[in-house]
């Protein structure tokens, strides 16, 4: 039997667990959407956003596994999808080296699997997919925005841009209603542990409680465009709100080196350090205790690295009327207040 829910609008999240997952659930609850929160199944519990969040008990959940055909048209076998956010993939640019194929099969064909079944049992549904700023990779201009041609440097990326390729690819052959988000790096509390910004943010905490000993990093030197989720989420629904479908740089025009993150935070933990050596020798060490508290570990060097993304989102503020709220001031004093009461 095919759910309704009347007049209600109904969007699936893939990937509902995760980062942006957890916002747009909250953004789309909030918009008075019935919302269906597809997720694969997992022995640990990955529901703690939803419950930061205050959200668990408006959604409604669906196993489901961006890799089984199957678990996909169950779903619309059973839900008249409005709208379809595809979030769901191995989103870690560093695992993407140890896990190349799976993350292809995730992360590249997951997309493709959806459009298949969009086209074949509900062509009125309306598409997103999480494209990334990854697929620039290694950049000649100094400002990416729709035009600029892709260079992807790892498996990720490489999967990322057969996802959004395939997804135009639909939106030319079928009609379909299907739209990319170029989503440059957006961070946030709920984010990712393994992520550079919450790893920095997560670990400078427990050092300053006394906590933990150090943190170890990877290319400190490394650049990026960092935004926050709850800003991004907002431009993903919006693009599904215009006559005609597109793709969209989502960005804020900003660029800052994973070494300034660091100053940030530890500025604003009142952490005084002084910066010693270079490259793999380069540390900080605490003013106060004269220990080492930031060391690095060539582990965390990518075979292939992405120095330096910095996107324009003119397109978006044109026609979407999206701008970034946040600065990355405001995105720093957010995570480390978190962080810090998580663990007091
Ligand atoms: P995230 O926190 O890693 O969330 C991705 C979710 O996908 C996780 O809950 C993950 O579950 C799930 N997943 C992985 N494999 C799956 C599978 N086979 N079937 C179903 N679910 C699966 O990532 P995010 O930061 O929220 O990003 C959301 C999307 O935007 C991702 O597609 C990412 O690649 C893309 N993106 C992110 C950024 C960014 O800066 N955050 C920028 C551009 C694009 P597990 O926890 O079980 O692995
Ligand atoms: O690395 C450097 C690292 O893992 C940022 C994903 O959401 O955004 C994300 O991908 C930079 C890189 O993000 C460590 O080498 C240094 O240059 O936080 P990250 P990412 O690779 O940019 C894009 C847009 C996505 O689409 C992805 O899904 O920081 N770095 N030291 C380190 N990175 C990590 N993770 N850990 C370190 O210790």
């Amino acid at each position: 039997m095919v759910v309704n829910f009347m007049d209600k609008k109904i969007a699936l999240v893939t990937g509902s667990a995760g980062q942006d997952g957890s916002y747009l659930c909250e953004l789309l609850i909030r918009k008075k959407y019935k919302v269906v929160a597809a997720d694969r199944r997992s022995s640990r519990d990955n529901g703690w956003r939803h419950k930061e969040l205050r959200i668990n008990e408006k959604l409604i959940y669906e196993d489901f596994d961006l890799t089984d055909i199957n678990s996909i048209i169950s779903l619309f076998q059973r839900y008249k999808f409005k709208e379809v956010y595809n979030l769901a993939a191995q989103s870690f640019v560093g695992s993407s080296f140890s896990t190349p194929i799976s993350t292809s099969n995730v992360t590249g064909l997951g997309p493709l699997r959806i459009l298949e079944t969009i086209k074949n049992f509900s062509p009125k549904t309306k598409f997103y997919q999480a494209s990334s700023s990854e697929m620039f990779g290694k950049v000649y201009t100094k400002i990416l925005d729709e035009k600029t041609r892709f260079n992807p440097r790892s498996p990720y990326a490489v999967s990322k841009l057969f996802g959004h390729e395939i997804t135009k690819n639909y939106r030319e052959s079928y009609g379909l209603f299907c739209c990319s988000g170029i989503l440059f790096n957006h961070e946030s509390p709920l984010r990712g542990e393994e992520f550079v910004t919450r790893k920095i943010s997560k670990q400078l905490a427990e050092i300053k409680l006394g906590k933990r000993k150090y943190l170890e990093l990877g290319n400190i030197y490394a650049k990026r465009d960092w935004g926050h989720a709850k800003d991004y989420v907002e431009a993903m629904w919006k693009m599904l709100q215009q006559k005609k479908p597109d793709d969209y740089v989502i960005a804020t025009n900003t660029v800052y080196s994973v070494k300034f993150f660091i100053k940030e935070c530890l500025k604003y933990l009142n952490l005084p350090v002084i910066w010693k050596g270079k490259g793999i020798k380069e540390v900080a060490i605490d003013r106060n205790s004269k220990k080492v508290i930031i060391k690095i570990n060539p582990k965390y060097y990518r075979p292939a690295e992405v120095d330096y993304l910095r996107g324009s989102y003119a397109k978006a503020k044109k026609i979407l009327k999206w701008e970034p709220k946040h600065n990355i001031t405001d995105l720093i004093k957010d995570m480390i207040k978190s962080d810090l009461s998580r663990l007091s």
